[in-house]
């Protein structure tokens, strides 16, 4: 089955209220729909999420590479070639997100071809995670009132929470007023997105102990080598990589380093072909992985999950699979439902969604 053309279709869906963190603030879901059209009539779709921010690409970088680079070097590849694809792709540096639709929207194709949900193809482990929500900054009595209303509404236990304020006592308070508002029964963990110094990171590490914080993830930049290394031996819980190892190579040189002892997987960045590489590599290296959200869409989330549990180590900890109930609105059809804390996959043929081709009329930006 061969490919025949790639498109990548920009909208745009309003959050209904903004996620903001220590490295920007998202106040409007620009992302880009992947579709992968097949000349057997198959079209396999992914979403890419731009982050400036974080890897520099935007809505029109996604759009560019794949229009003026990825589609001429793939149109005529078979689906099942992954490795020739993937070697394709890598002769262009970057571009994470837009690399990582592709891949996912090629491994629909090919769970739809073989009549098999993509998460059975991966590893089949489990049919379901156990949801983590992400809160971005607010006051601290706001972020428990939003943690109490997703723990009453869905079930969720388990919190993400963003730090790397100055004062570092701001981010301090709200996970205190976190902890009495959700009891010691909630999981509490921390993202700082490389805001603090290692100092600053360590002086809150203290307080984060006595507060049963269960994971911090990049407290402070990993290029302040060695300030990072020591923040790293001084923390007693795992200390996650998030936008530092990217890369199967940046995963094992950061492990290896001393920059971290746990991984974020995000498939919209290492899309499925390259979280597999990643996850294995943790495992081997003995590094738990946390399923991240890169503030995914409904799409993006049935991706992460279809990963997530498709292994006994990426299901383990709870998936952060929720911040799609941030949206406005959705693309997919049927939309994704979380109760008692845990999203199930999808588990019709491939990734198992369709595209509401009204709302995708409505909010896309091409026409
Ligand atoms: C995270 O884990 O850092 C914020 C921006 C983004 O792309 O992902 C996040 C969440
Ligand atoms: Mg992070």
């Amino acid at each position: 089955m061969k490919i025949t053309a790639i498109e990548a279709i920009p909208y745009a869906i309003p959050y209904t209220q903004p996620l903001k963190f220590a490295s920007g603030e998202v106040h409007t879901a620009e992302h880009v729909l992947v579709r992968v059209h097949t000349d057997e009539g198959l079209v396999g779709i992914a979403d890419a999420p731009p982050r400036p921010f974080t890897y520099g690409e935007t809505q029109e970088s996604v759009i560019g590479v794949i229009e003026k680079i990825f589609a001429a070097q793939l149109v005529g590849a078979d689906v099942f070639a992954r490795e020739l694809i993937h070697a394709r792709l890598h002769r262009t540096v970057g571009n994470p997100a837009a690399k990582s639709a592709i891949d996912m929207a090629l491994w629909d194709v090919t769970g739809q071809a073989l009549d098999r949900p993509v998460t059975h193809l991966l590893g089949g482990y489990t049919d379901r995670m156990r949801v983590s929500h992400m809160l971005g900054f607010e006051a601290p009595q706001r972020m428990a009132d939003e943690a109490s209303r997703m723990r009453d509404t869905y079930g969720i236990t388990v919190f993400k929470v963003k730090v790397g304020r100055r004062p570092v006592r701001l981010d301090i308070d709200v996970c205190r007023a976190l902890r009495e508002t959700l009891g010691d029964e909630a999981e509490l963990y921390v993202d700082g997105n490389r805001g603090w110094t290692a100092s600053e990171a360590a002086a809150a590490l203290r307080e984060f102990d006595e507060l049963g914080m269960t994971l911090a993830e990049e407290l402070c930049p990993a290029d302040d080598v060695l300030g990072r290394r020591r923040l790293v031996q001084q923390c007693r819980v795992p200390f996650v990589a998030d936008e530092s190892a990217t890369t199967p190579a940046e995963v094992t040189r950061s492990l290896l380093g001393g920059d971290a002892t746990a991984v974020s997987i995000k498939t919209a960045r290492t899309g499925f072909t390259h979280s597999q590489r990643v996850l294995f590599q943790c495992e081997g290296m003995g590094a738990e992985v946390v399923m991240g959200n890169q503030i995914d869409t409904q799409l993006g989330t049935v991706c992460t999950v279809a990963f997530g549990a498709a292994y006994a180590s990426s299901s383990r900890r709870a998936g952060e699979l929720s911040n799609f109930l941030d949206m406005s609105d959705d693309l997919l059809t049927q939309p994704l439902v979380i109760t008692d804390g845990t999203l199930a996959v999808r588990e019709r043929p491939g990734l198992g969604v369709a595209i509401d081709e009204d709302k995708l009329s409505r909010y896309r930006q091409d026409r």
